[in-house]
């Protein structure tokens, strides 16, 4: 993905989500001359107060046109242009990217599993040794070879140590804040493998993390959250650190487990996280959910709806 300076390239093939919501659309396509296929994800940005509070003359200036729509009594609504608040669009570019990429950022009927130790062993384990996504963006940001100007904390330590940075998500403003703290030592998959032996370094992470935060951003511990996912796209155990006040992607309660219960499950029985039941949500056209299909299972659940709880007996019986 190398550096572009325009999009001019880009043809687009379609359209793999539009989120009203979110104000975001994320489009398929490919670039000029360039093998593979693209993913180009536009989003319109966060209103940054300081701005708005600090410059407001440069915002309401006759300059910029008020279009109204209707208006009814004291309510009115209109449409305004002013060049400098839609000046930036954040735009996400993977290129090439893999047919797991496409599934991972397109709409798609979403389903819950709940993942025994049994089913994790016997059928997730194995599919995400041979499926899980490419982790080199991950080894180039701890070797710091890629984004190392981006680094707002690192702790050297090979075992407890970690890097933290701004999310590929985030743009910079603190009304949307979102890091990444990426932990040095390889091979801890997901909240799969966390046991009492990790107790330090998710202690450690929590802590200095929490205090660069403060440092740099000045932004108290009561004022974010932080978490983790399961299932994770990426399997090197990293944690979310976002503000609290921002709804960012990927806190929806069957995705997102915070540090702060982890770290209090662990303590309480260590091996917690192999024992447990972990829900996750999976996605219809994503490999993973043919094999539990395969199974036998998912068949019956879907011809029921579309918004179902899967059975785990179902499972464990047919695995
Ligand atoms: P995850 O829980 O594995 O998956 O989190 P998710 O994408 O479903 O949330 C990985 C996190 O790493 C996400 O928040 C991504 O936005 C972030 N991320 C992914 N990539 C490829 C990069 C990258 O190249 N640089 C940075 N700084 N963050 C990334």
């Amino acid at each position: 993905n190398e550096n572009l300076s325009n999009l001019s390239g880009f043809t687009i093939e379609s359209v793999l989500s539009n989120s009203t919501d979110r104000k975001s659309i994320c489009l398929k396509g490919t670039f000029d001359s360039k093998e593979g296929a693209a993913i180009v994800l536009l989003e319109k940005t966060a209103f940054v107060e300081e701005d708005i509070k600090g410059s407001s003359k440069d915002y309401f200036t006759e300059q910029y046109p008020l279009q109204k729509v209707f208006s009814n009594d004291i309510y009115g609504n209109y449409k305004y242009y002013p060049s400098k608040l839609l000046s930036e669009i954040k735009t996400t570019i993977i290129h090439p990217a893999t047919e797991k990429h496409i599934v991972k950022y397109s709409a798609q009927k979403r389903y819950i599993v709940d993942e025994t130790p049994r089913i994790y062993e016997e059928v997730v384990l194995p599919h995400l040794t041979n499926e899980q996504f490419n982790l080199q963006w991950v080894y180039n940001i701890l070797e710091h070879k890629s984004e190392a100007e981006r680094i707002v904390f690192e702790d050297a330590d090979p075992t407890n140590g970690f890097v933290m940075l701004p999310d590929l998500k985030w743009n910079g403003e603190v009304e949307t804040l979102y890091l990444l703290a990426i932990v040095n030592k390889r091979g801890i998959k997901s909240l799969r493998d966390l046991t009492g032996d990790h107790l330090p370094l998710l202690r450690n992470i929590k802590q200095k993390g929490i205090e660069a935060i403060k440092e740099k951003y000045s932004l108290d511990a009561s004022r974010l959250r932080i978490f983790l996912h399961y299932q994770p796209s990426f399997y090197h155990l990293h944690v979310h650190f976002c503000y609290l006040q921002h709804d960012a992607p990927g806190i929806l309660v069957e995705k997102a487990h915070l540090l702060s219960s982890v770290i209090s499950n662990i303590e309480l029985v260590s091996d917690y996280y192999q024992k447990a039941t972990i829900p996750f949500a999976i996605r219809e056209n994503e490999k993973l959910f043919a094999k539990l299909e395969s199974e036998g299972v998912l068949k019956d659940i879907r011809l029921e709806n579309d918004a179902v709880v899967l059975n785990v007996n179902q499972i464990i019986k047919r695995v």
